[in-house]
């Protein structure tokens, strides 16, 4: 199956993200992605390049000041005569005004992000834009056709909402490619994340919404990050009203916990009636994660592609986390054997 990928993530790297009271190297590498690209052209996958895609993509889910923020981030931190990476000091918490964005860079960081774990560099914006490329790209393809397609990229997008960024997310990759199927006329799109953690950028985006169903497998919220969102009871509003579904599970949880959890969320899916599938393919529910707790084996994976496969839905599967760097590949490739043999090239 085709695999769009682009070479600038390269730019995203360098940056020490605040882990556990240290400030420590970003689990979220570039070798990550590296490993992910040679496992699956050794399986005879398709690398191909992101098409060009404007701002104005980006704005379909992104609040255009967010947008212009990211864009410029750099640069002004520049003017302010800095160099390394950039991280905010303070956030507006409870008892904090949030109705100004404040004129000058280390203020409007604390805005519109929502960690201390995911630095700002010099190639982060083009990284991130090219990311979001690629999953724009993908599920272009699927719309034009593909049965499946593979978006890798890096730096990852399911934490990043409307308007705010954080656990190594900036733009929403995932809900990005869900809104390009929508807009090029699939009427129903359902994005299941499998990621060890709960995409709250792609329930915030969704949240009010009956087109877009999304269902999330996730650390529990009461232990694991992003802390504030993920739990069960957290199904949509207004139009989007049971339109959201997660399924917290508890540190330790292993295949039996995971996979029941896994029909749970297929048959929420099934019953959607979706015209596409989406999949936020989080790795980090591996045993072997430095970051996450589950205890799923590598053989798990091609056994999860495979019932991801059975859907048989156009299917764009978007890259997001995983940090066993020198299992990534093997698991993602995994995944995506199920495609790959039901619709060769
Ligand atoms: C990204 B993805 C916060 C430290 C927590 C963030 C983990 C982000 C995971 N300062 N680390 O969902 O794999
Ligand atoms: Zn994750």
């Amino acid at each position: 199956m085709k695999i769009v990928h682009s070479p600038l993530h390269l730019g995203h790297d360098g940056g020490m993200e605040l882990h556990r009271g240290e400030l420590v190297p970003c689990y979220e590498c570039p070798a990550r992605a590296d490993y992910i690209r040679e496992a699956l052209v050794a399986a005879g996958h398709a690398l191909c390049e992101p098409r060009d895609f404007g701002i104005d993509a980006l704005l379909r889910v992104h609040d255009a000041g967010f947008v212009a923020f990211l864009r410029t981030a750099w640069s002004r931190w520049q003017d302010d005569g800095r160099d390394g990476f950039m991280l905010p000091g303070g956030f507006p918490a409870r008892g904090l005004r949030r109705d100004r964005v404040p004129a000058g860079i280390h203020g409007a960081m604390g805005y519109y992000a929502f960690d201390a774990g995911t630095p700002i560099v010099a190639g982060t914006w083009d990284a991130a834009f090219a990311s979001a490329r690629c999953a724009l790209t993908a599920a272009a393809l699927v719309a034009e056709g593909e049965a499946a397609a593979y978006a890798l990229c890096r730096p990852p997008g399911h934490h990043a909402a409307r308007g705010s960024y954080g656990g190594y997310c900036f733009l929403n990759n995932a809900a990005l490619a869900a809104q390009l199927l929508r807009d090029r006329g699939l009427r129903r799109v359902a994005l299941l994340d499998v990621d060890y953690h709960h995409g709250n950028g792609t329930q915030d985006i969704f949240w009010d919404r009956d087109d877009v169903l999304f269902v999330s497998i996730n650390g529990s919220p009461e232990t694991e990050y992003p802390w504030f969102l993920g739990y069960a009871d957290e199904r949509g509003a207004g139009a989007g009203a049971g339109f959201t579904l997660n399924l917290p599970l508890p540190r330790g949880t292993g295949w039996t916990g995971w996979s029941a959890a896994l029909d749970t969320a297929l048959q929420a899916i099934t019953g959607y009636a979706p015209d596409a599938l989406v999949v936020s393919l989080g790795v980090d529910i591996f045993e072997g994660d430095p970051i996450s707790s589950f205890r799923l084996c590598a053989e798990r994976f091609p056994q999860i592609g495979a019932r991801l496969a059975a859907l048989r839905l156009p299917t764009v599967l978007v890259q997001e986390g995983g940090y066993a760097v020198r299992e990534i590949g093997g698991n993602v490739a995994g995944v995506l054997q199920a495609f790959a043999e039901q619709a060769p090239g």
